[in-house]
């Protein structure tokens, strides 16, 4: 296969009508805050021990078509000693890897933030591929307020995210492109919608420039909803103005859309999801890329305890298939049971 029939393959794999996308790749202070909500000590046993809990979930392969992997993952085994990867990909589900290096203060750009990890990066991917991960994911994000973010924060980060998009093109990697408005804030849906259209606009020029197979890639952002400050919206309201701003935004070339939760209820996300499925055909796949909103449950039934891991594995595959059901628009509030 070349790179390119191995990028479409991959790409084709990861928006399979009725599955999404599993994000596990929470860094260690993200996972050590996730399991402190559910009193669990951090540690790499502890995390290795859940995260190989539910990749060993029976059935997940059937809603979950890839997983993103944090690197420590990536070269773990798991509790019954089978490299993470191949646990994975022997229920067709594709292994993933973030590859950003977190974020840092964008000096002169007060509030605002800047992606880092480009250096290296290209022989890191080698490592990444040797080791099974065929996708890769970068994260940059975006505050909102009344002056944030500024132009220069916008322009840099998707600069950066554009050139690691074409760097993992260049490797076979399929780049999963990750600009997260944050929900963090006061603001109106509006002004979500303001902010969203202009770092799309800004992403698609820097992937245009850097000549990103736009075929080739899978954008990962954030619905347009109001900030968690104010009341929130329904999803029928979620969904118009996050499709009205991607109709403008995102060229139809692009194959799939996998959102991001950020911050929403496992049952918001689901239903917001649904809603955008139910509005007919879109030029791209709307699914799901979910950290929070599939993982939440699990983690609530674990609680640290791996005799609780068949309670855990059910809220997983619960999740997982009532998203599987909002990709095609078939989910109801009543199937929460
Ligand atoms: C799973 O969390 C990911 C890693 O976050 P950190 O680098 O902060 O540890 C994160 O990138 C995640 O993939 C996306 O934000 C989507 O997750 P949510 O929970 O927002 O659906």
């Amino acid at each position: 296969m070349t790179l390119q029939e191995e990028l479409s393959a991959t790409v084709g794999e990861l928006v399979q009508a009725g599955k999404g996308i599993l994000a596990a790749d929470e860094s260690h202070p993200t996972i050590a805050k996730r399991f402190n909500a559910v009193g669990v000590e951090s540690s790499e046993e502890k995390r290795r021990e859940y995260r190989s809990l539910i990749f060993s979930t029976s059935g997940l392969g059937e809603f979950i078509s890839g997983v993103i992997l944090f690197e420590e993952t990536l070269g773990q085994t798991s509790l019954d000693n089978q490299r993470i990867p191949e646990l994975l990909a022997k229920q067709g589900i594709v292994p993933g890897i973030k590859v950003d290096k977190g974020k840092k203060p964008l000096i002169n750009a007060p509030g605002d933030e800047i992606t880092v990890g480009l250096d290296g990066l290209e022989d890191r991917l080698e490592i990444y591929r040797n080791q099974g991960a065929r996708f890769a994911k970068w994260r940059d994000v975006f505050h909102i307020s009344d002056t944030l973010p500024s132009p220069q924060a916008v322009e840099a980060n998707a600069e950066v995210l554009a050139r690691y998009a074409a760097i993992c093109q260049s490797v076979g990697i399929v780049p999963i492109v990750e600009p997260e408005v944050l929900i963090d804030g006061n603001h109106t849906i509006e002004r979500c919608a303001e902010v969203s259209e202009a770092v799309l606009r800004e992403v698609f020029h820097a992937l245009y420039r850097h000549k990103v197979e736009l075929e080739q890639m899978i954008l990962k952002p954030s619905m347009v909803t109001p900030g968690k400050d104010n009341p929130k919206a329904t999803p029928e309201e979620v969904a118009q103005a996050t499709i009205g701003v991607f109709r403008r935004a995102v060229p139809a070339a692009v194959p799939g859309i996998c959102f991001l939760s950020g911050g929403q209820t496992p049952e918001e996300a689901t239903a917001n999801l649904n809603a955008m499925n139910a509005m007919g055909a879109q030029p791209w796949e709307l699914s799901f890329s979910y950290g929070r909103a599939l993982q939440e449950p699990a983690q609530k039934a674990w609680a640290g305890n791996l005799e609780n891991g068949p309670a855990a594995q059910e809220a997983l595959l619960k999740r997982a298939r009532l998203n599987g059901a909002a990709r095609n628009g078939s989910y109801a509030p009543d199937m929460e049971g």
